[in-house]
Order: structure tokens, then C-alpha cells, then sequence
């Protein structure tokens, strides 16, 4: 049996959404794949816009450093927003897979045309930037948001995860896609209920980018250091950047 070591990286600072993105990874991780879940030691609460995703890239580039000092052999970036991403990718040896980029992918396997439920309307703005950035424009119906901030999926109301639930069935009813992809990396434990529910895949990202990773070091294809993709070239950092070097 296959031994990996995956780091899934929360990049806002809740523990209470690592948590549950950690409880979804380690649900389907196979038995021998070891999940390190961490996220930043200094940051933002929750990634709802292009300001919080600068500061949450920081902070996934320090856990991409220290990921591979522990070991880990692939990473998760576990945020809609995929912040960092190309940049992780250049410190990491091993995948770097986003979950927006993941969940996506997987909904065109499955799916001629999916919906994305994501949480505020300025985050749809991103995932739609994304969608054209990883080339599934034309496969995405619509995008819509259940305009509560992320932090509302761990306030233990439930409110959220009910208006998640029925912006799906208002997803399928009127979109006419095949799947709905879940935009946060806090509705990771909601994706199998609503599954089963409305009959239709509904895929978390969390969970689809830790199998492509563990498909990903099965196949030993790491992360190519020919091109851009190659380590940063050396030169001093200063500051709380001297820890990225
Ligand atoms: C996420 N923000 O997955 C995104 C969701 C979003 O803190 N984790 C966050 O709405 O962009």
C-alpha cells in the first residue's frame, strides 16, 4: 500500500474551519496517507477578497516551507480563492493543488456543465476570475452566493449551511447543470448529504484536491521545476521573509 504524507493547508486562520476541512480530507485519504493539517501562524480570519487573499498567500508560502521540512510529499491550498498557488508551487518539490482548481476539474468529469454555490457576492467575482484563468469558463452555468460571510459556516447556527443547502436546489432547478461545486473550503463536510439529497454530484474542493494529489504521488509526478515553475531563484529576503528562504 502507497505512503503519503499530504499537507492540507487552511489559509485563513479559523481552527474551527482547519477543523472541519481536516475531518473532510482525513474522510477519504486512503489508509496509508498521512494528513497534515495546518494553517498560517498569523493572518486573516476568513478570505472573502483580493486583500485578504494577499495577506493568506503569505501565509500559505510560509506553510508550504513548513510542510516540507515535516515531510509532507503534496499539498492542498484549501481556499476557494486558490491563493498562492503558482507561487507555492515554485517553493514546493511535490503537487500543489487548489481546491477551486480540483472541485472544477472534477464537476467537467462528471458533468457537461456545473453551478458554483460559493458565500458573498465579491467572492463570486474571483471564482469567475478563475474559471476563465483555468480555462472551465464555458463549462459553468452560474455562480451564485449565499451572500453570509465565511465565518457564518462555523458559527454553529447552522443558518449557513440551510442556505447552502437551498441555493443548490435553486441551482439545479433553474441552471440546468449536472453538478454543483461547493466555493469554500468550509462547506468541505457538506458536499455528501447534499449529494445525496438532490441526486446530483455536489463536489467539495477539499476532498477532490486531496485525491488528486494522492493520484498525483502515485503516478510520481511532482510539481515541474523546468520553466516558471522552478524554485525561486536565490537572492536574500529580509524581515518575516528571511523564513521563506
Ligand atoms: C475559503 N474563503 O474557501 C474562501 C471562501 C470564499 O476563508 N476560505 C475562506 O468565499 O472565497
Amino acid at each position: 500500500m502507497s505512503e503519503f504524507c499530504i499537507q492540507v493547508i487552511n489559509p485563513n486562520t479559523s481552527p474551527e474551519m482547519t477543523h472541519t476541512i481536516a475531518m473532510a480530507a482525513r474522510n477519504v485519504a486512503l489508509p496509508g496517507t498521512t494528513i497534515l493539517a495546518s494553517s498560517p501562524s498569523q493572518g486573516v480570519m476568513s478570505i472573502e477578497g483580493h486583500f485578504d487573499e494577499a495577506i493568506a498567500a503569505l501565509g500559505v508560502l510560509e506553510q508550504i516551507k513548513q510542510g516540507k521540512a515535516q515531510g509532507a510529499q503534496g499539498h492542498v491550498i484549501a481556499c476557494f480563492g486558490d491563493p498562492g498557488l503558482l507561487a507555492a508551487r515554485e517553493l514546493a518539490a511535490g503537487p500543489v493543488v487548489g481546491i477551486a482548481e480540483a472541485a472544477m476539474h472534477m464537476a467537467t468529469l462528471v458533468a457537461t456543465r456545473f453551478s458554483i454555490v460559493t458565500t458573498l457576492p465579491r467572492t463570486v467575482i474571483i471564482a469567475r476570475h478563475l474559471l476563465r484563468q483555468y480555462g472551465f469558463e464555458h463549462h459553468c452555468a452560474a455562480l451564485h452566493a449565499i451572500d453570509l460571510p465565511v465565518l457564518a459556516l462555523e458559527d454553529g447556527t447552522g443558518l449557513a449551511q440551510q442556505k447552502v443547502r437551498e441555493r443548490c436546489i435553486q441551482a439545479k432547478r433553474e441552471d440546468n447543470s449536472g453538478a454543483i461545486v461547493l466555493g469554500c473550503g468550509g462547506m468541505a463536510d457538506l458536499a455528501g448529504a447534499l449529494t445525496q439529497e438532490l441526486g446530483i454530484p455536489v463536489i467539495d474542493g477539499v476532498t477532490a484536491a486531496v485525491k488528486m494529489v494522492e493520484s498525483l504521488l502515485a503516478l510520481g509526478l511532482g510539481t515541474s521545476k523546468y520553466g516558471d515553475l522552478a524554485y525561486p531563484n536565490k537572492k536574500p529576503l529580509s524581515g518575516y521573509f528571511e523564513q521563506l528562504c
